[in-house]
C-alpha cells in the first residue's frame, strides 16, 4: 500500500516551530544508519534482557490495535537499556496459515507473493513507528530456513513417541474445509471463520501434549505473580485435571472389560446404568448385536449426534436424549446388571468415553434417569454429619441437622436434585458409615486387590491435533512406504519444501491441496528404494509460533534449529507482551514444545516466558479493531497523522495497559500539543550542559527526581501511562520555572528537559532524540544511562495540619503535603491527644481537608 503523503500542515514548518514529521524522517534515518539497537555480542558485559512481542500475522496492513502492542514492546525494550542492560527485541512473522491463504484464494494471488508483500509493508510501518528492535535477527516461519525445524522437531517428537497418527473424531470446519484443534472452537463455532463446527472421524497427526499435562499445570505454581492470573486460571482450567478412578466393567456376551473413570468411586454402588458415547467404537460394537429396530434409532441418533457441538452437548439445560442398545455392564463391586444406553452427555475423547451413571449424585444422570425411567439409588446420606465438612443443610452446635428434612424428603427421584453434598454411606456394603474420602480410599483398595480398578487422573486436556488439509503450511516430513510403514524423512533431504503453489487448486475440497500435486507427492521408501508416498498434510501453524523464541537467537543458522549455547546467555524470555487472546493455546504449547526440549537436554529451563504482559484491545465503534468490520484506524496512515510519537504517547496515556481502550478517548491532538511543550522546553534552556544542577530551583528539581526514583517502579508495574502523566507534571513545572523564577537559564531547568527527554524515550522517542540534540548531546538518548535520583530531594515536603474536635483545634499534626484525606483522618483519629480530648465520646461525622484540617463532631 502506497504511503499517504504527509499533509501540508507537518511539512517543515518555518520559523522552527514542533514539526513531528520531519522529526520522525530524521531520527529514522539516523538509527537506520547506526544501527544503535542491536543486542550486543559476547564481549558485551552488561546484564541481557530479552524482550519480545508476540510476532504478527502478516495477514494485511496493521491497525492501531496492533500498534498498542509494539508501543508497549518498545516502551520495555527502551527501558531496560536505559537501565543499563544489553537488551534483544527482534521481530518476525508468523507467515503460514489460513488469513494468508483465504485471502490469497479470494485474490487468485499466489499466498507465497501475497504474504511477503504483507511482511514488507508492516516492516515499513513498523520502521515508521519508531521501534527499536533489531533488524539484524528478521524471521519468517514460512521461509524454508525456519520451517525446516519444524520438520527436525515433528521428527524429534516422532522418535520420543510424542507425535503419533491416530483415527478419531476431530472438529471439522465445513467451511474451510480443515481440522480444528480443540482450542480454536470458540463456543461451537470455528474461530477463523464462525461456522459451526461438526465431528468427523478421520486419521489425523497428534503432539502427546497429554503426557505434560502435570507438569504444564504443577509448573504454572513457578508463574505466579509474573503472569497474569487470569490467564493462570484460564490455563489451569484448560488442564483441567480431574482426580479419581478407573474402574473396569464387563459386559455380558463379550470379552474384555470397558473401563470408565470417574471422579466419585465411593458411589459405585448406586449406579443404576451405564453410559456410552454414541459416536464411540464401543457404542457401535455393542448396538451391532441388537435388534434391528435399535440398530436404526442408534445410527439416526449418531447421525444427529455428529451435526451437535461440544458445548450443546454438555449443556445441562437441554433435554436428555439416548438408544437403549439391549445389552447389560457388571458392577463389578456387587454383580447388578446394568442397562447400557449411548447417550450425547457423554463425550468419546474425555475419560474413556463411557460412564457409570450414578442418578442419585450426579444431576446429568439424574436428569437422565427421570427421562427415561430408570432407577435412583441413594448411597450418600447427605443429612449425616461429617466432622470438618462444610456442612450443606442446617446443624446444630453438636452437628445434628435441624429442620425437617429427612432422606426421603429430599430423594432425588422425586426431586430432581441430585445430592451432590457430603455424608455418610449407606446402601453400600463394606462402605457403609464412612465419609466420602474414606469410602473414595476403601473402593479403590478393594478394586485394586481384584485388579478391577485403580486410582486415576483424568484431564480436560486433550493431544494437540497438528495436522491441516490446507498448503500454507510446513509439510509433515513423513513418508508412506507402499507396504503401510509410515517413516521420516532422511534428514539430509530436509527441508521437505511445498512445492510451488501454480497449478494447484488451493480451494478448500476436504483433502490438502498438496495431495494433487502429484510430483511432489511422489518418493522413494528410504529403506528398500521402492515408490513411497509423502505425507499431504501440513502443521498446525501453532508448531511454528511454539519455539521461535529461540530462532531468534542465531537466525538463519543451517546447522540446527536454534543454539543451547545462545539460549543459555538470553532464554528464556524477560518479558513477553501480547494479547490476551493467546491466553491458552499459544502459551500451553510453547509451555510443552519447551518442556520437550529440556527433557531433550537442549535447554535449562522449564518455562519458556518469566513474565507476561496482557495489553487489552483498541476498539473503534465499540468493538474490536478489525479489517472485516471495516472498523480501524490504519497503522500506516497514523504515521503521517497525528505522527508516531503523538499516536504512541495518546495510547499508552488512554488507560492501563490491560484496559481495553476506545480509539474515540484516545486524544492525539492532547498527546501532540504536549510533545510540544516538552520539545519547546527543550529549545528554551539557556544554561550550558555543564551548569551545575544543584544550584537550581529546589522546587523543580524535587519534581524531576521523584520522577526517577518512581518511574522504573511504575515501568515494572506495567504502569506506564501514570509514568506518561508524571512527564506531563513535569514538563508543566519546568515551564512554570522558566516563566517565572530564574528563568530558562536556571539549571534545574536544564536537568528537568533533560531528564524529560530520557524518559520520554519510552513513549515518544523522535521527539526525545531532538530533545537530546537540542540539549546540546551527539549520540543518541535511548543508549543514556538512567540518571540516579538525588536522595535528599525526595523527602517529602511536610505540612501542619490541625485537628478540631466540636470545633475547638485539639492537636496539630505534621504530615506530608501530599497526604490523601483517608490516610490523614486515619492518623488524626489515631493520635493520642485526640483519644484524650474525646474522653470516649463517638466521632459522628469527619469533615477532613487534605492536607490542612480534619474536624470532628461527636453530636
Ligand atoms: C460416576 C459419578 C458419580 C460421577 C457422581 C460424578 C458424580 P470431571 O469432574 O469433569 O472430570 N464422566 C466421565 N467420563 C465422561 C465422559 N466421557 N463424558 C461425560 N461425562 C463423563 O467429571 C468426571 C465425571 O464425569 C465422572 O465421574 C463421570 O461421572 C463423568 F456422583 O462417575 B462420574
Amino acid at each position: 500500500m502506497s504511503q499517504t503523503p504527509p499533509p501540508d500542515t507537518s511539512a517543515p514548518a518555518e520559523g522552527g516551530g514542533y514539526d513531528p514529521y520531519a522529526i520522525q524522517q530524521k531520527w529514522q534515518a539516523r538509527w537506520a544508519e547506526a544501527d544503535p539497537f542491536r543486542a550486543g555480542g559476547d564481549d558485551d558485559k552488561r546484564p541481557r534482557k530479552y524482550v519480545l512481542g508476540m510476532f504478527p500475522y502478516p495477514s494485511g496492513d496493521m491497525h492501531m490495535g496492533h500498534a498498542e502492542n509494539y508501543a508497549y514492546v518498545d516502551s520495555v525494550a527502551r527501558f531496560w537499556r536505559h537501565r543499563g542492560y544489553n537488551v534483544l527485541n527482534p521481530m518476525g512473522w508468523d507467515s503460514f496459515g489460513l488469513p494468508a491463504e483465504n485471502a490469497a484464494i479470494q485474490r487468485g494471488a499466489d499466498p507465497r507473493a501475497w504474504t511477503y508483500e504483507n511482511i514488507a509493508q508492516q516492516k515499513a510501518s513498523l520502521k515508521n513507528f519508531g521501534t527499536s528492535y533489531d533488524w539484524s535477527r528478521v524471521l519468517h516461519t514460512s521461509d524454508p530456513d525456519y520451517y525446516r525445524w519444524n520438520q527436525w522437531l515433528f521428527q524429534k517428537l516422532h522418535e520420543r513417541g510424542l507425535a503419533y497418527r491416530k483415527e478419531s473424531p476431530v472438529n471439522w470446519c465445513p467451511n474451510d474445509q480443515t481440522v480444528l484443534a480443540n482450542e480454536q472452537v470458540v463456543d461451537g463455532r470455528c474461530e477463523r471463520c464462525g461456522h459451526e463446527v461438526v465431528k468427523k472421524k478421520l486419521t489425523q497427526w497428534y503432539f502427546r501434549i497429554t503426557e505434560y499435562a502435570d507438569r504444564l499445570l504443577d509448573d504454572l505454581n513457578q508463574l505466579e505473580g509474573s503472569w497474569p492470573s487470569k490467564v493462570i486460571r484460564m490455563q489451569r482450567n484448560w488442564i483441567g485435571r480431574s482426580v479419581g478412578a478407573d474402574i473396569d466393567f464387563e459386559i455380558e456376551g463379550r470379552d474384555g472389560v470397558v473401563t470408565v473413570f470417574s471422579t466419585r468411586p465411593d458411589t459405585l454402588h448406586g449406579a443404576t446404568f451405564f453410559v456410552v458415547a454414541p459416536e464411540s467404537d464401543l457404542a457401535a460394537e455393542l448396538a451391532a448385536g441388537a435388534s434391528a429396530e435399535v440398530r436404526m434409532r442408534f445410527q439416526a441418533y449418531v447421525d444427529s449426534v455428529g451435526r451437535e457441538s461440544e458445548i450443546e452437548r454438555q449443556a445441562t439445560d437441554r433435554p436428555k436424549t439416548g438408544v437403549f442398545l439391549e445389552r447389560y455392564a457388571i458392577n463389578p463391586i456387587n454383580g447388578e446388571r446394568l442397562p447400557i444406553w449411548a447417550a450425547d452427555y457423554v463425550l468419546a475423547d474425555y475419560g474413556h468415553g463411557a460412564v457409570m451413571a450414578v442418578p442419585a449424585h450426579d444431576q446429568r444422570d439424574l436428569d437422565f434417569a427421570r427421562a427415561f425411567d430408570l432407577p435412583v439409588r441413594v448411597v450418600v446420606d447427605t443429612l449425616a454429619p461429617i466432622t470438618g465438612a462444610i456442612p450443606v443443610i442446617d446443624v446444630d452446635a453438636d452437628g445434628i441437622p435441624v429442620g425437617d428434612e429427612t432422606l426421603d424428603s429430599i430423594d432425588p427421584a422425586k426431586t430432581g436434585i441430585a445430592l451432590t453434598g457430603e455424608g455418610r454411606m449407606i446402601n453400600s456394603g463394606t462402605l457403609d458409615g464412612l465419609s466420602k474420602r474414606n469410602a473414595i480410599a476403601r473402593v479403590i483398595d478393594e478394586l485394586s486387590a481384584r485388579g478391577r480398578g485403580r486410582a486415576a487422573k483424568s484431564y480436560r486436556l486433550r493431544d494437540w491435533l497438528i495436522s491441516r488439509q490446507r498448503y500454507w503450511g510446513t509439510p509433515i516430513p513423513m513418508i508412506h512406504t507402499a507396504d503401510g510403514r509410515i517413516v521420516p524423512v532422511p534428514d539430509e533431504q530436509l527441508p521437505l519444501v511445498l512445492p510451488d503453489a501454480a497449478g494447484l487448486d488451493l480451494t478448500p475440497k476436504g483433502t490438502s491441496p498438496l495431495g494433487a500435486a502429484t510430483e511432489w507427492m511422489q518418493t522413494v521408501d528410504p529403506e528398500t528404494g521402492e515408490p513411497a508416498l509423502r505425507d499431504p498434510d501440513t502443521m498446525d501453524t501453532f508448531v511454528d509460533s511454539s519455539w521461535y523464541f529461540l530462532r531468534f537467537l542465531n537466525p538463519g543458522d543451517p546447522e540446527k534449529a536454534f543454539s543451547p549455547k545462545e539460549a543459555d546467555k538470553w532464554a528464556p524470555v524477560d518479558s513477553y507482551i501480547g494479547g490476551v487472546e493467546h491466553a491458552i493455546l499459544h502459551l500451553l504449547y510453547a509451555r510443552f514444545i519447551t518442556k520437550v526440549l529440556f527433557d531433550m537436554g537442549l535447554v535449562e529451563f522449564t518455562e519458556p516466558f518469566s513474565s507476561l504482559i496482557n495489553q487489552g484491545m483498541v476498539l473503534l465503534d465499540g468493538s474490536k479493531m478489525s479489517k472485516s468490520k471495516g472498523n480501524l484506524v490504519e497503522f500506516a496512515s497514523s504515521m503521517v497523522d497525528p505522527g508516531a510519537d503523538a499516536s504512541r504517547v495518546a495510547m499508552v496515556f488512554a488507560g492501563p495497559v490491560e484496559d481495553d481502550i476506545n480509539w474515540e478517548d484516545v486524544s492525539t491532538t492532547g498527546a501532540q500539543k504536549f510533545l510540544a511543550r516538552a520539545w519547546r522546553v527543550a529549545q528554551d534552556v539557556s544554561s550550558s550542559p555543564d551548569a551545575v544542577w544543584a544550584e537550581g530551583d529546589p522546587a523543580l528539581r524535587r519534581v524531576t527526581h521523584r520522577l526517577l526514583a518512581d518511574a522504573p517502579g511504575l515501568v515494572e508495574q506495567t504502569k506506564f501511562n501514570v509514568v506518561v502523566a508524571r512527564l506531563m507534571e513535569l514538563v508543566n513545572a519546568t515551564r512554570k520555572t522558566i516563566d517565572s523564577g530564574a528563568g530558562p537559564a536556571d539549571p534545574a531547568v536544564r536537568e528537568a528537559a533533560e531528564v524529560t527527554a530520557m524518559v520520554l524515550d519510552l513513549f515518544a522517542p523522535h521527539t526525545a532524540e531532538e530533545m537530546w540534540e537540542i540539549l546540546g548531546y551527539e549520540g543518541f538518548v535511548g543508549l543514556v544511562p538512567w540518571r540516579q535520583a538525588d536522595p535528599t530531594l525526595l523527602v517529602e515536603e511536610s505540612v501542619t495540619a490541625v485537628v478540631q474536635i466540636d470545633g475547638k483545634v485539639r492537636a496539630t499534626l505534621q504530615v506530608p503535603a501530599r497526604i490523601d484525606a483517608d490516610a490523614l483522618e486515619a492518623l488524626a483519629r489515631g493520635d493520642e491527644r485526640v483519644i484524650r480530648s474525646l474522653a470516649g465520646r463517638e466521632i459522628t461525622r469527619a469533615v477532613v481537608r487534605a492536607p490542612k484540617v480534619v474536624s470532628f463532631s461527636t453530636h
